[in-house]
């Protein structure tokens, strides 16, 4: 068979290909976008009509896969971590509906942060969801579990959380492909009712649900990703979880003398951890994201052989694994690397030069010089880093289309005039109803939505707010004569002053639109139009 130097997102998305899916729905998000871009560029997927959508967010995301699946057809929704909080409704219950077509919910989860807010697990919201959980190890396991993950949705008519975290998405390895299944005809449920989740159908499918679950946990016990490897130095049992698990293998070159238990499905395999439990004096958890399976381990009374791990300190409690971290906990030699070069320096994130946010700032921070600091209410995107020197221009960043809503808190604290500085992608994600609370209440805020027609700080995806901003805001109602805009060029600074200046200056709502297209997406539209 085919073999394909791949990273984690792409092998993800191969495995789904050739797994028979008929539809990939999204949200750009480190570390999971590449998932979509390789789907895009796909000639197969483009052969096989496989719908590839970058969705307004990921809860319609999430919400189009449902669809799909109710459909009778393989569908996959695929985000960051932080995504799963935007996709939560739909996604809990979606275990509760269950599944026609296989689904599978792909969350990238970041520890560290590398370029996110936080570094939730997205293992909890399995748990919580009561569904199956999928953690590769590596990229071959990742494409495999694309592929097998329908099989495991439809079996247990559940969606599957295929969980996986930067490093693993981030980097490449051989891969070798399986024979390409077909798609799935469209048939609709049995049950016509199944998705309506009226109280009383509600709770005949939980019932189900929690049937299940015995089934789901045996499957975990027989899964073969999750696996008892023995070792002749029991003082310690090691379980490793998704990536720890090559991690703990780079530490011994392949051969630890330690029992192992790999976990890559879960619910946690209790027959695998029960042995090791009796097998050994103590238990390491090596484990990428929050203390889940250590936690589980520990129980409340923390009693019996000691659980090492995040909690009592053996690994820090906080930010990604490594093998030196694994090295370290299990107390042998560290490997080092070679050290980083004097040339190499670390330069902290800043708009591009020439972009038009830049200009937005000027002028913003000019006409804010008068009312003090304190009242900007900033949002995700390229224009966060507008908090950094020279800048130094806003003061909240909190979640997708928070700055909104934020301001219009503030200012019904008091803080008058507040103002909030959103992109257009970020407005189409989650701005658009933080904004029609603004129309309704009539806040005193200035709403900038800095327009360059893309999602830049992801790599330039398309938005869905290109050429319609304008009217959506006049659409959502706000008065016509408080939305204006400007190009952000330093040649405008000028007009660009003067408009926020008046509208600051207003004591209502308004949204002003600086537009001109990132410089980025400009420069290679320009590349492919002289191709
Ligand atoms: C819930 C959630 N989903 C996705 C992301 C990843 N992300 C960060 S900023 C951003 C959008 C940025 O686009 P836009 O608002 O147009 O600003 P630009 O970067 O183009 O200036 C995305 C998708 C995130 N941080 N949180
Ligand atoms: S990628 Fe585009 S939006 Fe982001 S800083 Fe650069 S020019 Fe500005």
């Amino acid at each position: 068979m085919q073999k394909l130097l791949l990273l984690g997102d792409e092998a993800i998305a191969q495995g789904a290909i050739d797994g028979g899916i008929s539809g990939f729905y999204a949200y750009p998000g480190t570390p999971s976008t590449e998932i979509m871009e390789y789907v895009q560029h796909s000639k197969e997927a483009k052969q096989k009509n496989i719908h590839s959508v970058w969705s307004a967010n990921e809860k319609t995301a999430m919400e189009s896969a449902i669809g799909m699946s109710y459909a009778g057809k393989r569908a996959m929704a695929q985000m960051k971590h932080v995504g799963v909080n935007v996709a939560a409704d739909a996604f809990v219950n979606a275990a509760v509906t269950g599944v026609n077509g296989g689904l599978i919910v792909t969350a990238a989860d970041d520890p560290s942060m590398h370029s996110s807010q936080n570094e939730q697990d997205s293992r909890f919201y399995g748990d919580f969801a009561l569904i199956p959980i999928l953690e590769p190890s590596d990229q071959q396991e990742a494409y495999d579990m694309a592929y097998n993950g329908f099989d495991l949705s439809e079996k247990y008519n559940v969606p599957v959380l295929l969980r996986l975290t930067t490093r693993l998405a981030h980097s490449r390895a051989g891969v070798a492909r399986i024979e390409q299944r077909v798609q799935k005809e469209m048939s609709l449920p049995e049950d016509p009712r199944q998705f309506v989740l009226l109280p009383a159908i509600a709770r005949r499918n939980y019932k189900k649900l929690l049937d299940m679950q015995a089934g789901i946990k045996e499957a975990s016990n027989e899964s073969k990703y999750n696996k008892y490897i023995d070792g002749d130095d029991k003082k310690v049992g090691v379980v490793a979880c998704g990536i720890a698990y090559n991690y703990l293998m780079e530490c011994f070159d392949g051969n630890c003398p330690h029992p192992v238990v790999k976990v890559s499905q879960y619910p946690i395999p209790e027959k695998h951890i029960t042995k090791l439990r009796n097998e050994c004096n103590s238990i390491l958890v090596l484990e990428d994201g929050y203390p889940f399976v250590e936690n589980n381990l520990r129980g409340f009374f923390n009693e019996g052989i000691a659980i090492k791990g995040r909690l009592d300190g053996s690994l820090p409690r906080d930010g990604e694994l490594n093998p030196n971290l694994v090295a370290k906990a299990l107390d042998i030699d560290i490997k080092e690397g070679e050290a980083i070069p004097e040339l190499v320096k670390n330069r902290p994130p800043a708009l591009c030069m020439g972009c038009g946010h830049r200009d937005v700032y000027n002028a913003m921070n000019e006409a804010l010089t008068k009312y003090g600091e304190g009242r900007v209410f900033a949002d995700i995107g390229c224009y966060t880093l507008g908090a950094l020197p020279p800048f130094n221009a806003i003061n909240s960043c909190v979640d997708m289309g928070a700055s909104i809503t934020m301001a219009i808190g503030a200012a019904d604290a008091g803080l008058v005039p507040a103002v909030a500085v959103i992109g257009d992608s970020t407005f189409c994600h989650s701005g658009m109803t933080g904004l029609l609370d603004a129309v309704i209440k009539n806040s005193p805020i200035v709403v900038i939505i800095s327009d360059n027609d893309t999602t830049g700080m992801t790599g330039g995806q398309d938005s869905h707010g290109k050429g319609r901003i304008e009217n959506i805001v006049k659409g959502l109602g706000v008065d016509p004569d408080h939305i204006r805009s400007f190009i952000p060029l330093r040649k405008n600074h000028e007009e660009s002053l003067k408009i926020i200046e008046e509208e600051l200056a207003y004591n209502g709502l308004s949204v002003i639109i600086p537009h001109r297209e990132c410089i980025q997406t400009a420069v290679k539209s320009k590349k492919r139009a002289r191709k």
